[in-house]
């Protein structure tokens, strides 16, 4: 099987390619990846010789589709990913996370290849602290910043080309991610970081926003199980019961490090900072039959800070550029 998976490099693609690498014997990787600041080549080490990375821009057409005609799947994941950069400079995200997502849709078409739409529950908007609704499949797109607009419009295009041309698509919508390889822009890589260079933790405004967390693992499997299972022109949420606060995470963080609980700083809120993000993800869970694996948030988290002590190489070099921009901006 050969398959192409945009963002290979970034966070959760490279993750992906490892999980792809492990489980599938039969798989044959082609990573399409800019390298832009979030794209790291060391995110690919060791995932051996089944896996390719061509360094390119999903808005190009000429590049994407001859890699897309040699492709038996497309898994689509870079994008532009950051709120806090959507705010300062939207531009990027209208043409990666628009154009690219057209310029790949239109060459999925034009080969009839399988396609999988990896997308975000920040289309749907936000929920009250106190609200017992979570996202579903049918909850109406409500987004907030330039990155969940353009990520909603991008989903808006995969329906519309399943629709109109029958592209054979799936949809994924998943909730806050955490693991090794996440950028050190992200919250949990930024405050484990900060406290291994002795730098208090920053938590926006109030630090009782809410995120829906799943470790990066259990996203993928995810993934897999739709593109395996789920029904072409379907859209699936990915969720694993993981709200917590930010000023929890925080904490948690703090203690497994071995420091006070209280040794962080609130600082200036995200402006229009979504208060709550919650999947429901039974449809996934009772038609696919996927089930979380990673259960136990704390040892994930353990996990991961112990990633992160082991991998300075991979994160040191971009540290000091990434607070000095928070810093900046009285983050
Ligand atoms: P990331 O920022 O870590 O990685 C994005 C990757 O895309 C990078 O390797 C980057 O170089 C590449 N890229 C950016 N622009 C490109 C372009 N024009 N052409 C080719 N490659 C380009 O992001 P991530 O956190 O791994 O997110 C991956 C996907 O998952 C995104 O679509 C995001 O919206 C979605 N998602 C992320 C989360 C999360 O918690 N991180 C949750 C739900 C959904
Ligand atoms: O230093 C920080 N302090 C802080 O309190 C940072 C970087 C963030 N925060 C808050 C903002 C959010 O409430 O932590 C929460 C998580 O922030 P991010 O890591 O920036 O993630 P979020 O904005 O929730 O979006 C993430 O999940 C959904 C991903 O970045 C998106 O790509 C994905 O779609």
């Amino acid at each position: 099987m050969k398959i192409l998976v945009t963002g290979g490099a970034g966070f959760i693609g490279a993750n992906f390619v490892h999980q792809t690498v492990e489980e599938r014997p039969d798989a044959e990787v082609t990573v399409l990846d800019k390298l832009t600041y979030a794209g790291n080549r060391a995110s690919l080490a060791g995932s051996g010789d089944r896996v390719t990375l061509v360094q390119g821009d999903i808005a190009d057409a000429d590049t994407v589709d001859p890699l897309v005609a040699e492709s038996d799947i497309v898994v689509h994941f870079a994008a532009e990913s950051h709120n806090d950069n959507s705010l300062n400079d939207p531009s990027p995200f209208v043409r990666t996370n628009l154009v690219g997502t057209f310029t790949l849709l239109e060459a999925v078409r034009r080969h009839g290849v399988r396609y999988h739409h990896i997308s975000t529950d920040e289309v749907y908007g936000d929920l009250d602290l106190d609200d017992p609704q979570r996202f579903t499949e049918l909850t109406q797109y409500n987004p907030s910043s330039p990155y969940s607009s353009t990520k909603a419009g991008s989903d808006l295009l995969v329906r519309a080309w399943v629709r109109s041309f029958n592209v054979p698509a799936t949809i994924s919508n998943c909730s806050n991610n955490y693991g090794p390889y996440q950028h050190i822009e992200k919250f949990i890589p930024r405050q484990i970081t900060n406290v291994i260079d002795g730098i208090r933790p920053k938590l926006y405004g109030a630090g009782q926003n809410v995120r829906d967390w799943i470790h990066v693992r259990d996203h993928n499997r995810a993934v897999w199980t739709i593109i395996e299972r789920g029904r072409i022109g379907e859209t699936y949420l990915i969720g694993a019961d993981g709200e917590q606060n930010n000023k929890e995470v925080v904490e948690l963080i703090l203690e497994l490090m071995g420091r006070e609980a209280s040794e962080y700083d609130l600082v200036a809120d995200r402006p229009g900072h979504d208060l709550r993000y919650a999947i429901d993800s039974t449809r996934l869970r009772e038609e696919l039959g996927w089930r979380p694996e990673f259960r136990d948030f704390r040892s994930g988290l353990a996990d991961t800070i112990a990633w992160y002590e082991e991998n300075e190489s991979w994160w040191r070099p971009q540290k000091a550029a990434v607070e000095a921009a928070y810093a900046a901006q009285g983050q």
